[in-house]
């Protein structure tokens, strides 16, 4: 069982799609092991951006992912890292294949809707930069046996 770290960006929520992109990743049988929103200090979102410090648009992207109240979510289940990132589709919504949540409500590079993590290392890393070790609640739901089969 995997976990990853999911971002509702401004743009999604000031666009009211945030349900809409959730029931996406819920339909896929991903489970919330966390849920919140919050206005991200500016320092938390420099941890999350730090490897594209330098970049020309890390100045602007900080200030867009600052410019209002996000949705940090963790997400689990089996390969939960690929498998958001290939709900999400490409970085750039004009370029996201048709059927992906980028492709289908985006036309943006910056304003793309959702942060996914993009591996196993940057998950833990992005998981403990929002999340305190007790907000991560581990249970069952009823459907999950037939989610993924046993044995
Ligand atoms: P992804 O979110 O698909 O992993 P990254 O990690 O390459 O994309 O970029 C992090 C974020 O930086 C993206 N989600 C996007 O909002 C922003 N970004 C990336 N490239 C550009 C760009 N050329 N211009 C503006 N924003 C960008």
């Amino acid at each position: 069982m995997e976990q990853t770290l999911i971002i509702f960006k401004p743009d999604a929520i000031n666009r009211l799609l945030v349900g809409r992109i959730l029931t996406r990743f819920e339909d896929k049988g991903l489970r919330v092991a966390a849920l919140k929103l919050q206005q991200p200090p500016r320092a938390q979102v420099e941890k999350l951006y730090q490897v594209h410090r330098g970049e020309p648009f890390y100045e602007s992207l900080v200030a867009f992912m600052t410019s209002g109240p996000v949705i940090l979510a963790v997400l689990e289940g089996p390969a939960a890292i690929a498998v958001a990132r290939n709900l999400l589709g490409a970085t750039d919504g004009r370029e996201a294949a048709a059927g992906t949540i980028r492709g289908d409500l985006g036309l943006d590079q910056r304003y793309n809707l959702v942060h996914a993590s993009d591996g196993p290392d940057t998950a833990r890393f992005e998981i403990d930069v929002f999340f305190r070790p007790e907000e991560i609640v581990s249970y069952e739901r009823a459907g999950d046996r037939w989610i993924v089969s046993e044995g």
